[in-house]
């Protein structure tokens, strides 16, 4: 028995005593550059990214609310209060702020993220590749880390890009939702667990040092757990600061080419690979256009002399564009921000929701179901929660910086209402339900 067990835990010992040939093979990378401190310093820059990322994204999720899937004004779906709170509307600009702060943050953290991947690359190749119980879920946590910031990143590419219908076979806010939820979840395991190696990296090169001195700018920094003999290290390409800088200009490049239209201004118009990129001016009316009625699929004979809205509430009314222009109207300059970014603010002039409420009978509205005269389309309908439509600026608008609604921006009628996602601001209004 003894001897027949033997040699095959002498073969296993011999197994995990040598790594396979390949990347497990240390001799593979021979950066002097990698080290805990450039994983440290890149990690840095990665939390304040991907934190702002977090909390402007849950922000955001507040702001759905309710659901865009909520089909009846009695809510369904994702339609919730989180903690019990729902989105102000005041500043009108703050969804607008929070968006374009979120996608900013995400685009820039791409090129760290894949250099903070290149800098800590030898340990996913280590060998063997779990020793001990407590191996086996920190690389787990960081198979769940790594996996879902590159699946939040690229999902919110592809939705920046208009490129996710094509590419993805599921909708964008229920996925982009839940893998942050993981996301969160292992990024605060992988905090917890490698914070002292941040606080030793630090100690024993200084903060800053690294960059600042010459001389330690390419001296091998290698990860503690590397006990093996050192290798020749490969002469260096490219200095600690020099790598740092490229990445830091990476950054700033996908910046200004991606996340330029939610900056605005000259930034907007530099943003090359930005699909709404376009100078102000650049759509129908003077302003973008996101989604144009020939793309809606919306027939002109529908939205002609015809057309009628119906606002359903005790009572129902039927109104046409005629009696929508003989109402009060009111002004109000007001932007659009839209999930992806950008936004763009215009004078909006129509007829405040809570005045309708009340011709309909609803004197005091806990919200507003919006439907679209578009047939097919995930935003052909939404719902505003009571801030929303009770709020003076809330206007189904009919005119847009002093004349009617260009056909692409939704004419007879759109919804326009302050600090909420453009995606509420449904175009080519056919019915709105009070309750
Ligand atoms: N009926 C309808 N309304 C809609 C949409 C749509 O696709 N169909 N798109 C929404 C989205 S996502 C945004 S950001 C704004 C954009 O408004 P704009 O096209 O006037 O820029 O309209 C919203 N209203
Ligand atoms: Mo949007």
């Amino acid at each position: 028995m003894r001897s027949a067990a033997e040699p095959r835990t002498g073969r296993l010992a011999r197994l995990l005593a040598t790594p396979p040939p390949g990347p497990f093979d240390r001799r593979v990378w021979r950066s002097p550059l990698r080290g805990p401190w450039l994983a440290s310093v890149l990690s840095v820059a990665l939390l304040v990214l991907f934190g702002l990322a977090a909390i402007t994204g849950y922000l955001s999720n507040v702001a759905y609310q309710p659901g865009l899937g909520t089909n009846s004004v009695t809510g369904g779906g994702l339609d919730r209060h989180l903690f019990g709170w729902s989105w102000p509307t005041s500043p009108a600009w703050l969804y607008a702020f929070t968006q374009g702060v979120h996608v900013v943050a995400g685009v820039a953290a791409i090129p760290i993220l894949a250099a903070k991947l290149w800098a800590v690359i030898p340990k996913f190749y280590k060998w063997p590749p779990v020793r001990t119980p407590a191996e086996v879920l920190e690389r787990l946590s960081i198979a769940l880390l790594v996996g879902s910031s590159i699946f939040l990143l690229l999902t919110g590419v592809l939705n920046i890009a208009y490129w996710y219908q094509a590419f993805l076979g599921f909708s964008f806010v229920p996925a982009h939702f839940y893998a942050a939820f993981v996301f969160v979840g292992a990024l605060l395991a992988h905090l917890v667990l490698k914070l002292p190696v941040m606080v030793r990296a630090f100690r024993e090169r200084g903060v800053l040092r690294p960059l600042l001195e010459d001389t330690a700018n390419t001296k091998p920094e290698p990860f503690r757990e590397d006990t093996s003999a050192p290798l020749e290290p490969m002469a260096p390409t490219i200095s600690r600061r020099g790598l740092l800088g490229v990445v830091a200009a990476a950054s700033g490049a996908f910046v200004v080419l991606l996340g330029g239209e939610s900056i605005g201004g000259w930034a907007r118009r530099v943003s090359l690979l930005a699909p709404r990129s376009e100078s102000p001016g650049a759509g129908e009316g003077g302003f973008q256009v996101n989604k144009t009625a020939a793309a809606a699929g919306i027939d002109p004979r529908e939205v002609g002399p015809d057309w009628r809205l119906e606002v359903l509430g005790a009572r129902t009314l039927t109104l046409d564009r005629g009696a929508l222009h003989s109402l009060p109207q009111h002004t109000y300059s007001l932007p659009i921000g839209c999930v992806e970014g950008w936004s763009t603010t215009q004078r909006w002039t129509g007829v405040r929701l809570r005045d309708l409420a009340r011709m309909a009978g609803v004197p005091a509205p806990g919200r507003m179901h919006a439907q679209s005269v578009e047939r097919v389309g995930q935003f052909n309908q939404a719902t505003l929660n009571r801030e929303q439509v009770v709020d003076a600026r809330s206007l189904l608008a009919l005119k847009v910086n002093g004349r009617d609604l260009p056909l692409d921006h939704g004419f007879p009628a759109r919804v326009i209402a302050p600090a909420v996602p453009g995606v509420h601001n449904t175009k080519w209004v056919a019915r709105l339900t009070f309750s």
